[in-house]
């Protein structure tokens, strides 16, 4: 089954997408996503000037062996824009290996390790009060896990705070990104008291979440993690930058709060020493950013032996293409812990009708076949490109800081 077309789809029905389109001489066509949120048109241009022409006449049953074609055979091996690319063919692949033998993605993967994948929802407010009502509102919808993100006082918008109710959308329209303000120690601050009230409005049961986004230092993320240990959250994502890794250690040593860590990873090798000195306790790598399927199993079959579960990133810009892919993966393997779940906008569900399903705080893949997620490339083509950046980040006195 030999790979006749490799087309790169790029469109901006709400936000973003890079879509990766494989077709095979059968006609049977496989989708993956490739979208780098703020830095698109890179995966746009590696996809289609040096991994498209290396496609065409290969086997599309192949996909353990394309995948080592396309990272060893770069020779230069790993980041974001490469791990992107290879993400898109590999998931790709599988869809058209699922849909050629008749089978929902995750019957390939070992088959269902549990019926349902339970997904944790963004509460968000200008405020405590308002982030008190909004976990009240993702309750209401069935939410059984729910993130919980406040702005500060003092530093207007802020990482996690949202622009309407349910959607959050960090990426902006414009030729330049928009800049942000940030102040460690009102943070600091604020986050155990919002904990704090919710754990007082809501029950001691519910799992809430918590994303420090890469901002403190380890003394500083260890500080807060002792300080929201009276409110046992299930966990504090990214409280440090994952560069140094021995500051996960010093994390460790201080707290008891579970850790998350992955969405900006893209290889086993980012999280090997991590995951083996059980320094996290949540894995967050993304389908899209860390090498697709193939790779994720990888990753996930490390954890499994240390004690450290999944946590996919599924944020908006993992289009439903990623979200898909994610769905079959957390259904499929053992260590799965949580998935993130964003809603899309009603236009990118339109541009991408799926058969996965939100019912009661959990998703479900859907039993068609390969991954259950198409594209509607005319109506794509209505939604051109558009420029956009993530937002940066200064500190009080002007600073660059982690966003
Ligand atoms: C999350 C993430 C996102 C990222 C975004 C960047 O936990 O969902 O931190 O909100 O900021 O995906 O592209
Ligand atoms: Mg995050």
């Amino acid at each position: 089954m030999k790979i006749v077309d490799a087309k790169v789809i790029v469109c901006s029905p709400g936000r973003n997408f890079v879509t990766l389109k494989l077709v095979t001489e059968d006609g049977v066509y496989g989708l993956g996503d490739a979208t780098l949120n703020g830095r698109e048109l890179a995966v746009v241009s590696y996809l289609k000037d040096h991994v498209a022409p290396l496609l065409i006449g290969r086997d599309a049953a192949r996909i353990e062996d394309t995948w080592h074609y396309l990272y060893k055979g770069a020779y230069w091996r790993r980041g974001p824009v490469t791990m992107c690319a290879i993400s898109a063919v590999d998931v790709a692949l599988w869809d058209i290996k699922a849909k050629s033998l008749g089978v929902p993605l995750y019957q390939l993967l070992g088959g269902a390790s549990r019926d349902a994948v339970l997904v944790y929802g963004h509460a968000n407010g200008a405020n405590i009060e308002e982030t008190v009502a909004a976990v009240a509102d993702y309750q209401k919808l069935g939410y059984k896990a729910i993130r919980a993100q406040s702005g500060v006082p003092g530093l207007g918008k802020i990482y996690g705070v949202g622009r309407g109710k349910m959607q959050y959308e960090a990426a902006q329209e414009g030729s330049l990104p928009v800049e942000e303000t940030w102040n460690t120690e009102s943070y600091l601050n604020l986050v155990p008291q919002l904990f704090a009230r919710l754990r007082k409005e809501f029950s001691e049961e519910l799992p809430l979440l918590h994303d420090a986004h890469h901002r403190l230092t380890p003394i500083e993320a260890a500080r807060l993690g002792r300080s929201l240990e009276p409110y046992h959250l299930f966990w504090l994502e990214d409280p440090t930058p994952a560069e140094l890794q021995d500051g996960f250690r010093l994390i460790r040593q201080h707290t008891t709060t579970p850790i998350a860590v992955g969405e900006v990873f893209n290889s086993v090798y980012d999280c090997e020493r991590l995951i083996k000195e059980q320094l996290i306790d949540y894995i967050r790598t993304a389908v899209v950013h860390a090498g697709g399927i193939t790779h994720m199993r990888k990753i996930a079959s490390l954890a499994e032996m240390h004690q450290v579960r999944t946590g996919c990133h599924g944020a908006t810009d993992m289009s439903p293409v990623c979200m898909a892919a994610a769905l079959h993966f957390d259904l499929s393997v053992h260590n799965f812990g949580i998935q993130e779940y964003m809603v899309h906008s009603a236009e990118t569900d339109s541009v991408f009708p799926h058969k996965y399903s939100f019912s009661n705080g959990f998703m479900y893949p859907g039993d068609a076949p390969g991954l259950g997620v198409d594209i509607n490339e005319e109506l794509a083509a209505k939604f051109p490109y558009k420029q956009a950046y993530l937002p940066v980040n200064r500190a009080l006195d002007g600073t660059m800081h982690s966003w």
